[in-house]
């Protein structure tokens, strides 16, 4: 049972319930709270885990009977709490809202593998799409706004995972805040959906609410699905003499990739500002997946030509072909910059896996994504 801190003033629908910051007032003693969607994906676990460094009480939000990711956040991450909840059920995330009563939201939950999104597109479109109106609709009720009220001083404040995948047939490069969209997936377009939700939000209600639009961002604890890790498992996989192959789609995509724990703080830093504002977040420096290919295997003393076999089965109907991020707004305006280079990250990833087989573990060993 969820301590309870202060009085529960939540109902759906014509609520006249009491706005978060009129119940704060009179309470001093108050640890921040966070409320993440999306618990149990790399996002997850950095954004939890760095959290909870600031000083926060951290919640996450799983969803499922017997979900298997529970026991293993359990034993990682013990000192975030869980409440039950899912992106589809608009009760659910009410009840999670009214019984944590965050000061902060991040919705990173969603299906973000891009080609799944061609093969389940309408539940990409419920889960990635509709489910942020889902999220901004819980705190929107249990806040008490309506267009005629206002949120006060102190209101829930709310981060969506947005993508660069919503750049797609980029009309320019690098891309900023001020690039139009132009999706190539069931995914991007789910993203698009969600990004102008919550602009809207914040234009109709006054909402502290704001999207990152981030660029393809890494760590051991991606999803095996992934190409950064799918290509660390695989050179991995092959030094160990597990395997002598790698099959892979478009090895001329460029992508924008950074490591996902510099990017949480990103997160963190545009729910702490004075306006709600939109920021890209990315590196500024492009590569080509023949590029990280070069770099992983080179990591294990390989060489990439030697086991590498373009697969038909892994080309997508629409590719987005080069991502490249201008973050200059988020360098200038809230001092963030990434730390670590791709070079480094790719080793990191390469290096961690290969311990990883090594001492019997397995890909599934961290997350990967959730919703
Ligand atoms: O690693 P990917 O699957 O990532 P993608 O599609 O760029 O999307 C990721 O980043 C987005 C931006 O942050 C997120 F919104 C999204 O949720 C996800 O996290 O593919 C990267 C590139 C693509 O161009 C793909 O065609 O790698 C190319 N690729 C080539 N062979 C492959 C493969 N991708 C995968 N997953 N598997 C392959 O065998």
């Amino acid at each position: 049972m969820l301590p309870r801190r202060r009085p529960v003033a939540c109902a759906y629908l014509g609520s006249q319930a009491r706005a978060p910051a009129d119940r704060r007032t009179s309470e001093a003693d108050l640890s921040r709270r966070a409320l993440i969607t999306g618990i149990t994906g790399q996002d997850g676990t950095y954004l939890a885990e760095y959290l909870t460094t600031q000083g926060y009480e951290v919640y996450g939000l799983v969803r499922g009977q017997q979900n298997p990711r529970v026991r293993q956040l359990r034993q990682s991450l013990g000192n975030v709490r869980l409440v039950r909840g899912d992106l589809l059920d608009q009760g659910s995330l009410i009840s999670a809202v009214e019984r944590v009563q965050p000061d902060e939201v991040y919705n990173l939950a969603a299906i973000s593998y891009v080609p799944m999104s061609w093969q389940q597109a309408e539940l990409t479109g419920e889960v990635t799409g509709l489910g942020v109106l889902r999220v901004l609709e819980a705190i929107r009720v249990c806040s008490g706004i309506s267009a005629s009220r206002s949120p006060g001083r102190g209101q829930i404040r709310f981060y969506q995972a947005s993508s660069s995948e919503m750049f797609g047939m980029v009309r320019e490069s690098p891309q900023t805040e001020q690039t139009p969209f132009h999706p190539r997936s069931p995914y991007g377009v789910a993203k698009v959906y969600g990004h102008f939700l919550t602009q809207n939000y914040r234009e109709s209600y006054g909402m502290f609410a704001v999207s990152g639009i981030l660029f393809n961002h890494e760590s051991p604890r991606r999803g095996a699905e992934f190409v950064t890790r799918k290509i660390s498992l695989g050179v991995a996989k092959i030094k160990l003499g597990y395997e002598r192959q790698l099959r892979l789609g478009n090895l001329s995509a460029h992508r924008d990739w950074g490591f996902a724990g510099d990017y949480v703080t990103a997160m963190h830093l545009m729910l702490g500002q004075d306006e709600p504002v939109d920021y890209v977040i990315g590196t500024g420096v492009t590569h080509s997946v023949e590029d990280l290919l070069e770099h992983a295997f080179k990591v294990a003393d390989l060489d990439w030509r030697d086991h590498v076999v373009t697969d038909a089965a892994f080309i997508r109907p629409a590719e987005v072909d080069k991502l490249c991020a201008d973050a200059s707004a988020a360098r200038e305006r809230l001092g963030w910059e990434p730390k670590m280079t791709f070079e480094e990250l790719i080793g990191m990833m390469v290096e961690a896996d290969l311990e990883l087989l090594s001492s019997g573990g397995h890909a599934e060993d961290w997350f990967g994504d959730a919703w």
